[in-house]
């Protein structure tokens, strides 16, 4: 495999910096070694800078010219990556995937292969920009990439990712306005009670059953807050109660079984908050295991 690591130093997506120093700490936590020792060929392309854009300032979301810029220029970076290999988006916070999944979108559009998308995070990010409160921008992605209105000013989105062909994992923190709106569609939600009661793996399947039946493609985006603080700790957002360590690794040896996924963002690590790195260790690790890092072969696949 061509892994092409994608520098996206997004900081604009919320009011707390140091996202931007993000790629620079999966460089130095060895993501690059670790796939090439897996046996994968890999191209870093460096960081990918923001278009210019000069929408006015907006009275409620935050940094919205910045991240239209951002937005264009990942959806860009992203199709262009996905021509050559399977990209691993380097975050930056969750709003560079309003860019990257669209750059998916347009190369699944191009392969005539429909979309699947895999949400690993505490929150829905299934905002528009009328129903965030809090203004900021890493909270709408979803909202963005299936169509919903509202994105003035953002690349027009022409064939929506199917309500059923996406899935959020490990859900514990959801906005009233998110929770009324995503109940009325056939997304797939995963919250941790659900995880808590069945285990992971169940609904895991039941999605990349679907995506392998539908010939489609799979972006993933793993937002660090999927994990628990414990073992996670450098996140802005972090919520209680989270994925452990385990999980997170099953659900990415599961990935890598499947042979489904086209596409990674690692998004919302924020470097400023670590302790000697170690988010950014674990992220790697999950990467490692999303590659084909693995104790034994295994004699079928897990899923
Ligand atoms: C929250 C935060 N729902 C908002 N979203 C986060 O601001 O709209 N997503 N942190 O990962
Ligand atoms: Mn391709
Ligand atoms: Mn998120
Ligand atoms: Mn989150």
């Amino acid at each position: 495999e061509t892994c092409i690591l994608v520098g996206a130093p997004v900081d604009s997506g919320k009011r707390r910096t140091g996202c931007l120093m993000g790629p620079d700490a999966y460089r130095t936590a060895g993501l690059a070694r670790a796939l090439t020792d897996l046996g994968h060929r890999v191209e870093d392309r460096g960081n990918v800078v923001p278009n210019r854009n000069d929408t006015p300032d907006h009275p409620k979301l935050h940094a919205l010219a910045e991240t239209i810029g951002w937005t264009e220029a990942l959806a860009e970076a992203s199709e262009a990556a996905m021509k050559d290999g399977l990209p691993i988006f380097m975050g930056g916070d969750h709003s560079l995937s309003l860019g990257t999944v669209l750059g998916a979108m347009r190369h699944a559009d191009a392969e005539g292969r429909p979309l699947f998308v895999l949400w690993l995070d505490a929150h829905s990010d299934y905002h528009t920009p009328d129903s965030t409160d809090s203004g900021n921008l890493h909270g709408t992605p979803l909202g963005y990439v299936t169509g919903r209105p509202g994105f003035d000013g953002f690349p027009a989105i022409e064939n929506p990712v199917r309500h059923d062909n996406i899935a959020i994992i490990g859900l514990r923190s959801v906005d009233t306005p998110e929770r009324d709106a995503l109940q009325a569609t056939t997304i797939q939600r995963v919250d941790m009670r659900e995880i808590d009661e069945s285990g992971i793996a169940k609904p895991l399947t039941a999605f990349l059953e679907r995506v392998e039946a539908a010939n489609g493609m799979l972006h993933v985006s793993l937002d660090v807050d999927f994990l628990d603080p414990a073992v996670a700790p450098a996140v802005g957002t972090t919520v209680p109660g989270g994925a452990t360590i385990r999980e997170g690794h099953l659900v990415m040896e599961m990935l890598h079984d499947s042979g489904l996924m086209t596409s990674l963002d690692l998004v919302e690590l924020n470097p400023f908050l670590d302790e000697r790195g170690r988010t950014a260790q674990v992220m790697v690790e999950l990467a490692a295991s999303a590659l084909g890092r693995r104790v034994f072969d295994r004699p079928t696949r897990a899923y």
